[in-house]
């Protein structure tokens, strides 16, 4: 069943271990298509919120060589926006400066154990990555909860998660049909549920 307060939680604890890790600058590697440029800006515009340095990579697919070099060099925040769910494993073998990786996406994925790894995909709690949420949503979530203020940069989620084929239903629709009960925070969340298929509930 699909679960957003644990996801949600999972996104805390990830802003968590950022903020006590005191790095000061990040990898944001990220897709070349639209969820995930947006994504990108709102993981920036996030990660920026923190005091920490950012620095983009804008890839058509995660390569093994380019894992292999961001991971190996200094110690530092490195985000996978839209990118990198199917290479768990390979994230985790590369990084051999021990950075924090985090995670942004809502392709097929499988649990990280490792406690440097925050693998933030809606899939592990339940939601669908084709229909319930999009890379953008995610980012846009994550943003959220370090700054609940960067709501306003939700337009950005709304372009993303375009990319999620469907029939716009709202965040009622989706709370009469047996969703989780969790009322709207702002008219801008609201729109941006009614946008998405299966949106998660605000
Ligand atoms: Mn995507």
């Amino acid at each position: 069943m699909a679960q957003l307060d644990p996801f949600l939680r999972r996104l805390a604890q990830a802003k968590e271990t950022v903020v006590l890790s005191g790095l000061k600058d990040a990898v944001i590697l990220h897709h070349d298509e639209a969820d995930g440029l947006c994504s990108a800006a709102l993981t920036k515009i996030a990660i920026e919120k923190l005091g920490i340095e950012t620095r983009l990579i804008c890839l058509d697919k995660l390569y093994p060589e380019v894992v292999r070099d961001v991971e190996g060099g200094s110690r530092r925040l490195v985000v996978f926006s839209d990118l990198g769910s199917g290479h768990v494993q390979l994230l985790e073998s590369q990084n051999r400066s021990k950075s924090i990786l985090v995670i942004l996406d809502h392709h097929d994925t499988s649990e990280s154990r490792d406690p440097l790894v925050h693998n933030l995909n809606p899939e592990l709690n339940g939601f669908s990555g084709e229909k319930d949420a999009s890379s953008s949503t995610v980012a846009y979530l994550f943003a959220k909860t370090v700054d609940p203020t960067l709501v306003t940069f939700a337009p950005l989620a709304i372009i993303g998660s375009t990319e999620i084929p469907g029939e716009a239903q709202t965040p009622r629709k989706r709370e009469q049909s047996n969703g989780p009960r969790v009322e709207a925070s702002s008219s801008t969340d609201q729109f941006l549920g009614s946008l998405r298929h299966e949106p998660l509930p605000y």
